[in-house]
């Protein structure tokens, strides 16, 4: 009696032992299942290959894909039952030997879905981890790789925004108003490394610009050696002043400040890349050519969210698009280059928006 009472008693304690059991193996695999759909697409990663500050091209970025996170998440109905969109700002730093292992750090963490960067190295550091990380999905910014079904590229055309910093810095090297340009028609380029984009694109585009502007005119080029060092900036900007370039174009993140300083010190203008960057130095930066990539950093978060990227493609955006633009409306562009000045570059960047001047392919073709 009392080893069959004992043994009901301890059958039915198993009974509900397991069934407690097993309902809570139900209940946190539909937890588990649940949150893996809901989870599937929504942790982004913003990787940073340098740091932010000082850097518009990743001001935007993360500005960018931030904003888009906020909004769709505030989208969200609290019925819906869908986890909230997640992002993680990592800065890879200036140390470019490190990237590689941090982005496979970041990969192999498994905390992310997604991982979106910019700038034209990313593709090869990516296509590796697409094949160890299945799932994982990128988008690539100021990149360029078609094919690969894990990578989605947007790339700009920076031979019209080059083209566009040098024609203005064609212009003011010989306005007859602008009281810092000097008898020699010598502008420079200064950038913080050489890379395939800068040697084939941007430098060439923009010495088309100078010399379409001003026939004859010369173009120094300077490599700061990184993207943060503003004093080696600001030394190499004071001694191409002294050679007599008036106009300089830096492209150079960090080390940019060091190029507006010294044209605050000594008297020399600027001619911005990337963001607006006007009120940097009111007075001296005679123009901003920039590239829409908060909007878009903006437009391909809200598309990945919405499942919508299509992956193994390569975009490129410019001038036509609306990608690529010249500010025209900024107070300080009309206060700072004269209304003879800007009715030239202003044609120009007109017959680009027309369709009249194609840019690209290292080709100028002008079909009017
Ligand atoms: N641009 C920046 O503004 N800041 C950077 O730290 C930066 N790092 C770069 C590193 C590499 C390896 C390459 C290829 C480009 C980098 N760029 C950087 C340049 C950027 O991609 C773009 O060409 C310029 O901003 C001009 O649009």
């Amino acid at each position: 009696m009392h080893i069959t009472k004992n043994t009901r008693i301890t059958k039915s304690v198993a009974a509900l032992v397991l069934l407690l059991l097993a309902a809570t193996v139900l209940a946190s695999c539909a937890k588990s299942g649940e949150a893996a759909a809901n989870k599937a697409s929504l942790r982004i990663a913003v990787f940073v290959p340098g740091v932010v500050s000082g850097s518009p091209v990743y001001e935007m970025l993360s500005e960018g894909v931030t904003s888009a996170v906020n909004d769709w998440n505030a989208s969200l109905s609290s019925e819906d039952g869908v986890t909230q969109a997640t992002v993680t700002v990592i800065e890879a730093g200036t140390n470019q030997a490190e990237w590689s292992g941090k982005l496979t750090a970041l990969a192999a963490s498994g905390d992310y879905d997604m991982i979106i960067s910019s700038n034209p190295s990313l593709p090869e550091l990516c296509v590796p981890l697409t094949e160890q990380f299945p799932g994982l999905k990128f988008i690539l910014l100021d990149a360029e790789l078609a094919g690969n079904d894990a990578i989605a590229t947007v790339q700009y055309n920076q031979s019209e925004q080059a083209y566009m910093a040098g024609y203005a810095a064609g212009v003011a090297t010989v306005s007859a108003e602008l009281a810092f340009a000097n008898a020699d028609k010598k502008v420079a380029l200064i950038s913080a490394q050489e890379y395939p984009v800068m040697n084939d694109i941007i430098l060439p585009y923009f010495t088309k610009g100078v010399q379409a502007a001003t026939p004859g005119a010369s173009v120094e080029f300077r490599v700061v050696g990184n993207w943060y060092d503003a004093s080696k900036g600001a030394e190499i900007a004071r001694s191409l002043y002294n050679e007599g370039v008036d106009v300089i174009l830096p492209i150079a993140g960090g080390a940019g400040q060091g190029v507006i300083a010294a044209a605050q010190e000594l008297g020399f203008y600027i001619t911005w890349f990337d963001d607006n960057g006007f009120s940097q130095a009111p007075g001296l930066v005679i123009s901003s050519t920039v590239m829409e990539q908060k909007r878009m950093a903006y437009e391909v978060t809200t598309d990945y969210l919405n499942d919508k990227t299509a992956y193994g493609t390569a975009r490129t955006v410019g001038v036509r698009e609306g990608y690529v633009r010249f500010v025209q409306d900024d107070p300080l562009y009309l206060s700072t280059l004269p209304e003879s000045d800007r009715s030239r570059i202003d044609a120009v960047y007109k017959d680009i928006q027309d369709g009249f001047l194609v840019l690209g392919n290292n080709n100028v073709v002008n079909i009017r």
